[in-house]
């Protein structure tokens, strides 16, 4: 019987955590799947989605887009995600956005960036679409960021806080 004890001990807690934040998905999968850094979990979400309903289904699974805030979790988010589709390039929709104000990148909970990754070319530097594009996504060949049009549909990350799920 001692064998059952941690894992119902585990699903009282999960059951609890998804009562406070709805995170059942995350509940159920742990951060086995994805990426762990720190407190932070990233998933990708291979389904395609304009950043609208991206940002949406992060937040019906209890997390937020992919918010990097400095270079160690840039960096070890672009690893995650070259890994993941490699040797293809697909982008995926970071949790950053200049939708408020043309020019002032906020990350999806409204707090500021100030670690930028975006890409640097003599063919085309990012970002360059002004006031069309407005939402950001990581390349995942590079990791590098550029702006794209909000209904362009790609695939996504989500970022967990491992403190709140268990
Ligand atoms: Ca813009």
């Amino acid at each position: 019987m001692l064998y059952f004890v941690p894992w119902k001990i585990i699903a009282l807690l999960c059951l609890v955590a998804m009562q406070i934040t709805g995170a059942f998905i995350f509940c159920m999968l742990g951060c086995h799947k994805g990426q762990r850094l720190g407190y932070k979990c990233y998933l990708v979400y291979n389904n395609l989605a304009d950043y609208a309903g991206a940002s949406r289904k992060c937040l019906e699974r209890g997390g937020r887009l992919a918010m990097p805030r400095d270079r160690k979790e840039q960096e070890a988010l672009a690893a995650y995600i070259k890994g993941f589709f490699s040797p293809g390039n697909w982008p995926v929709w970071l949790g950053v956005n200049d939708l408020r104000s043309e020019g002032l990148y906020l990350f999806d909970d409204s707090t500021r960036v100030s670690y930028f990754q975006w890409r640097k070319h003599f063919l085309s530097s990012q970002p360059d679409g002004g006031k069309r594009e407005n939402c950001v996504a990581m390349s995942s060949d590079d990791g590098d960021w550029w702006d794209h049009y909000c209904d362009r549909i790609m695939n996504y990350v989500c970022e967990f806080d491992d403190r709140v799920a268990l």
